[in-house]
């Protein structure tokens, strides 16, 4: 038996040899990630002329995506440092094959999207560092127009183990995608007169790299290659608002590892160049796990926001989406302090009015931290979020409606 198994061994490993034409025949479409040293322009261009596209440039090298004929090409010129397949077979433990991975997420997308397209736009706001591209869908009854609505901003993913995260949001598009064509008219009148803009997965490499041995590793940065050996930033302690003023590491091999500098990184570059391309708008939500909280800036500080009715519209906003979900609302700092953080930078450079969820579990007793709290608790916790969801959507138009009496009413197109 061990000897056919010799036998067989020697033989694949012959005919790879001898019909090297035949493996990148069978295997030609797939892409390689690579790192490769490049330390000036020249050697940059010897790279690019391979065809191979460079994602990402640092001092002494490149990390760039390309197919295998272009990774030999680059390997004869001895510039290839370490270089892995970019495959889609990366999946989730059988027990949570309802969570989505990155190709099932983008498959559902492009579906939705093209069973809606009289509301529903898919684009790319960029590429990850691997070279995944990060999808946004915007959906609105006015599409041609939307610019002139009143815009909000839900986003899910930035840490990668935090799975759920990615859930809500894609929930939330097949929600109103569906209820609009249903004839739904409370989601009708909602869509016709808004602009929204959804990113459910803002940290695809880390994401696909935590499911991708069939056992969670527990990651939470991107897959960045910090060039002294370490992986990741924390795309959470990324944005550039009070970057690096504390709760943040600048050690790379921190879990909290802020980046070389504000926006050092694809992800959140393209998250700031999609929010400022898009002046309409005017609420956002960060979709995180976990803990049952909704959380508003500051986070850098303890202090509060200075300008008052900014500060109350945050509290306000907060507590009344807490009698929905039963999270409990606080100032972000309150929790502990972290700069560079999503919603510090979009209320802090662009008075966009921000929140982060820290989603179910309430507590720690679902696996490492509560980040994999299985797949049963999906539904449920969908469905006590739409509220909140909606309710911004609502006060897009004017967030400070819900400071008069009553909360103001409930929905001005
Ligand atoms: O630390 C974070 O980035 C968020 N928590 S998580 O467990 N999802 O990592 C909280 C961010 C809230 N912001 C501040 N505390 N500044
Ligand atoms: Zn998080």
């Amino acid at each position: 038996m061990k000897l056919t198994m010799m036998v067989t061994a020697v033989f694949i490993f012959l005919s790879l040899s001898f019909f090297p034409f035949q493996e990148a025949h069978t295997v030609s479409s797939t892409q390689y990630w690579m790192k490769i040293r490049a330390t000036d322009a020249f050697q940059r261009t010897l790279v690019a002329n391979t065809g191979a596209s460079i994602e990402a440039t640092r001092e002494d090298f490149v990390v760039a995506i390309g197919t295998l004929e272009e990774k030999a090409a680059i390997e004869k010129m001895g510039l290839l440092e370490v270089s892995f397949p970019l495959t889609s077979e990366m999946d989730f433990p059988a027990k949570d094959a309802i969570y989505h991975n990155y190709a099932e997420m983008t498959d559902k997308l492009n579906k939705l999207v093209s069973n809606h397209s009289d509301i529903a736009e898919l684009s790319s706001i960029g590429k990850s560092i691997e070279g995944r591209e990060i999808w946004a869908v915007r959906i609105s009854g006015n599409l041609s127009q939307a610019e002139t609505l009143p815009a909000a901003i839900f986003m899910g993913g930035h840490h990668a183990r935090e799975h759920l995260s990615v859930e809500l949001p894609l929930y939330y598009i097949e929600y109103f995608l569906t209820e609009y064509k249903n004839g739904n008219p409370r989601i009708q009148r909602l869509i016709n007169g808004r602009d929204i803009h959804i990113i459910p997965m803002v940290n695809p490499d880390g994401a696909e790299f935590d499911i991708s041995t069939g056992s969670y590793k527990a990651w939470r940065k991107n897959r960045a290659i910090n060039g002294d050996g370490t992986q990741g930033v924390d795309l959470n302690r990324n944005y550039g608002f009070k970057w690096g003023t504390g709760g943040s590491s600048s050690s790379g091999s921190s879990d909290t590892f802020k980046g070389p500098h504000p926006f050092s990184e694809p992800e959140t570059q393209a998250i700031k160049r999609y929010i400022e391309a898009h002046e309409n708008i005017t609420v956002l939500l960060s979709f995180h796990t976990f803990s049952q909280l909704i959380l508003y800036p500051w986070g850098h500080a303890n202090s509060g926001i200075p300008i008052a009715r900014d500060r109350q519209v945050h509290e306000v906003m907060a507590k009344k989406m807490a009698e929905w979900n039963g999270y409990k609302p606080q100032q972000a700092s309150q929790l502990y302090i972290a700069s560079g953080d999503t919603t510090d930078w979009a209320y802090g450079e662009h008075k966009i009015i921000a929140f982060t969820f820290e989603l179910d579990p309430g507590s720690s007793g679902f696996g490492p931290g509560g980040f994999y709290p299985g797949s049963g608790i999906i539904p449920e916790v969908q469905r006590k979020n739409l509220e909140p969801v909606l309710y911004l959507i609502e006060y897009a138009d004017n967030p400070y409606r819900s400071l008069e009496a009553g909360g103001g009413p409930i929905f001005k197109p």
